[in-house]
């Protein structure tokens, strides 16, 4: 376990009641909502008051998460979130490494003279006062677990936190199917079904709350989709009139571009999406195997990410994106190849 200065922690969270602030990054997913709400259950037991200040809203497969309904937005409640900061004496980064991912939330959190815990599963942390920093965890809820364990209080590890931690856990794990999913994830599982956990119900919450918009964007993104199985590469695309035709939300097209890699025997998917307020193309990738999409994607799309998952974008038109895209697999074709499944 790669933890900095647990111990020190660990007698801070144990003496007087301290005002905590808990943040999740932008464009929060399941393990993002579901690690700083878990952290919010636990450390509340620890009688201290507790905010989760996220920077935007969150989609509403997660609203049902125990308190979700408290979480602060700084997009609709920014002088709150402003206040909730400036008064924390401790402040929690979950799921994220470096400020810059929060927007001006990160600004606030800069000037803040209080001790920053940071837990977090991505590449190449920023420097915080107290991190645990460890790539190879599935997701940051697992974390969560282990820093429970690690200060001592798995006892209060109640049905609340667990239903959080699950969330995190099978939703970073893509439903524990990913490559990271280990032995370990599995004795967690256990460990939060005897603690409560209704594993259908999660997943009926996570899984069957898709809206009518979603669907028919992915009838379009599945229309859109390109294969090229001499690359064993399939790629798709969303213009940004097909996003506003259909009702687009934020978080509709997330996880759309795993259909890609639904394609027998290939191991390259991306998907590029047309921003619906500003002229940019967001890009996700995910792979299988040894091929890195986190370098892929910083070394072409100002991005990065995990091996098998990572983000991107691009300043040019679709078109030319497309385009881009294509040229540049050329040079991937033998180690695109060469991947074992
Ligand atoms: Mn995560």
């Amino acid at each position: 376990m790669q933890m900095t200065n647990f111990d020190s922690l660990k007698e801070l969270l144990h003496s007087s009641p301290k005002k905590i602030a808990i943040i999740p990054h932008k464009n929060p997913d399941g393990d993002a909502i579901g690690s700083t709400l878990a952290m919010y259950h636990y450390l509340t037991q620890l009688n201290h008051f507790c905010n989760v200040v996220s920077p935007n809203d969150f989609p509403k497969f997660l609203k049902w998460m125990p308190s979700a309904k408290d979480i602060v937005i700084t997009d609709y409640a920014g002088k709150r979130a402003e206040a909730i900061i400036h008064q924390a004496d401790l402040i929690f980064i979950l799921d994220f490494n470096t400020l810059s991912r929060i927007d001006e939330l990160g600004k606030w959190v800069e000037r803040s003279p209080s001790p920053k815990i940071m837990i977090d599963h991505h590449r190449e942390p920023d420097t915080f006062d107290y991190m645990y920093s460890d790539i190879e965890m599935p997701a940051t809820c697992q974390m969560v677990y282990n820093f429970m364990e690690q200060m001592g209080d798995l006892h209060l590890l109640n049905k609340s936190i667990a239903e959080c931690i699950y969330t995190g856990m099978m939703t970073d794990t893509g439903g524990f199917r990913f490559r990271n999913t280990s032995a370990s994830t599995h004795r967690i599982v256990a460990e939060l079904i005897d603690r409560g956990v209704e594993v259908d119900k999660v997943t009926s919450y996570v899984n069957d709350s898709q809206s009518a918009a979603r669907l028919k964007l992915l009838s379009i993104t599945l229309n859109n989709m390109h294969f090229l199985p001499e690359y064993r590469t399939a790629f798709m695309f969303l213009k940004r009139e097909d996003l506003l035709d259909n009702g687009f939300q934020k978080g509709d097209t997330e996880g759309f571009v795993n259909y890609g890699l639904s394609v027998d025997n290939y191991v390259f998917s991306v998907i590029f999406i047309e921003d619906t307020q500003h002229n940019f193309i967001k890009i996700s990738l995910r792979s299988k195997g040894d091929f890195d999409v986190n370098e892929f994607s910083r070394k072409y799309f100002n991005g990065g990410g995990h091996m098998n998952a990572a983000g991107g974008r691009s300043d040019q038109s679709m078109e030319e994106t497309l385009i881009y895209f294509q040229e540049i697999l050329t040079n991937y074709q033998e180690q695109l190849k060469a991947v074992t499944l």
